[in-house]
């Protein structure tokens, strides 16, 4: 594969609604948007990190450090003939997970594409339609987060996520449960905002028939998390803590979780998350795919490793609609049924860019050559 040129771009994209988790909360999307020319195809994908290093280590500024400084030059200065020689030629690079996957989610579209082939079949992908579910924020009182889940309830999606933090948590779950019966798919997400201080209120929580509690302990820990999932009966779903095949291995064999959340981003890659997949289905650990607010290209890349067959619990891939009132991907990523996405069969990730909406948002660029 040549690669001609590498152009970062940062977007700021309004969201329609106030997200907020255990950690912070977000009302501007920002991200970067990296776009890999050769042989007459572009390949696309988005850095995932966040503005802040609160969710991981990684922040927008870092990210696009490591690029300019490190990941861009190795690509120029090596010969790349798959995106796994990607995965291993960023392997030296201590973490920066964010900065990789997006370099090498642009290669593996820029890939498919030159090839003519979908992400998703290149993957290893089985289906042609998802199920998805949303994550729900914080909300400054209990009502209205259960009126955002009647109006998602409503919409088909196969899966709620509320997000909680101490001292809004049991009330909240008791409260959905109460209005939308116990047949809900519900889950909750702590963002790390617990420690085993708090086992009374998980074991609380274990009461609800919850599918999972993710993260509840420190971004860190697998030791704890262990202890904490001897004592539920609810499985417990890392998020924050796995960063590659690794720690899902080391997680599995310690007992610290029953389900694993891939994100691509977290974890470096579409190579690596794949390899998750992998393992986790040889040891009957489900999957499912997380999600960082993406834009509709960081959620086409979704899309496709979500049609891998060990994805069998829905993520957190809502359509674009909810997030945006103009996704950069041509018409947005919609539902075509209740709580379902089609898997595009067309060349890379299968959706064309809006260069206009593109324009509308962006803050800064530059470009790379060899
Ligand atoms: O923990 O899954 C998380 C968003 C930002 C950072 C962390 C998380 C989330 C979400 C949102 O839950 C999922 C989405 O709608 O993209
Ligand atoms: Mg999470």
């Amino acid at each position: 594969m040549k690669i001609e040129r590498i152009e970062l771009k940062q977007l700021h994209i309004p969201l329609r609604f106030r997200f907020e988790t255990s950690f912070g909360y977000t009302l501007v999307k920002e991200l970067i948007l990296v776009s890999v020319y050769g042989e007459g195809e572009v390949g696309y994908a988005e850095s995932v990190a966040m503005p802040d290093p609160y969710y991981n280590e990684e922040t927008t500024e870092t990210v696009w450090h490591m690029m300019e400084r490190f990941l861009v030059p190795k690509l120029f200065a090596n010969p790349i003939e798959t995106p796994e020689d990607v995965d291993r030629l960023f392997a030296p690079v201590r973490r920066n997970n964010m900065a990789k996957a997006a370099l090498e989610g642009a290669i593996w579209d820029l890939y498919c594409k030159q090839k003519g082939l979908s992400l998703a079949k290149a993957l290893g992908g089985t289906k042609s339609v998802i199920d998805v579910g949303i994550s729900i924020g914080i909300e400054p009182t209990v009502d209205q987060v259960l009126a955002k889940v009647e109006r998602h309830l409503a919409e088909g999606y196969k899966k709620i996520k509320v997000k909680i933090k101490p001292g809004f948590d049991v009330e909240l779950i008791r409260a959905i449960r109460k209005q939308f019966g116990n047949d809900v798919p519900l889950m909750a997400d702590a963002n790390s905002a617990y420690t085993l201080e708090h086992i009374d209120v998980m074991k609380e929580l274990d009461q609800y028939g919850l599918m999972m509690i993710e993260q509840p302990l420190a971004h860190d820990d697998i030791i704890d998390h262990a202890k904490l999932q001897r004592e539920l009966s609810t499985p417990i779903c890392l998020d924050e803590s796995i960063h590659s095949v690794e720690d899902a291995r080391k997680a599995i064999e310690l007992g610290s979780c029953g389900i694993i959340n891939i994100k691509i981003g977290r974890v470096g890659g579409l190579t690596e998350s794949k390899r998750i997949h992998d393992f986790c289905q040889s040891q009957n650990i489900p999957v499912w795919c997380g999600g960082m607010l993406e834009s509709g290209v960081g959620r086409a890349h979704n899309v496709a490793i979500t049609s891998l067959p060990n994805f069998t619990i829905p993520g957190d891939t809502a359509a674009s609609s909810r997030y945006w009132e103009e996704d950069i991907v041509e018409g947005g990523i919609e539902l075509i049924a209740p709580g379902q996405l089609a898997v595009p069969d067309g060349p890379g990730i299968g959706y064309a860019l809006n260069t206009r909406a593109i324009g509308n948002y962006v803050l800064r660029s530059v470009n790379f050559r060899p």
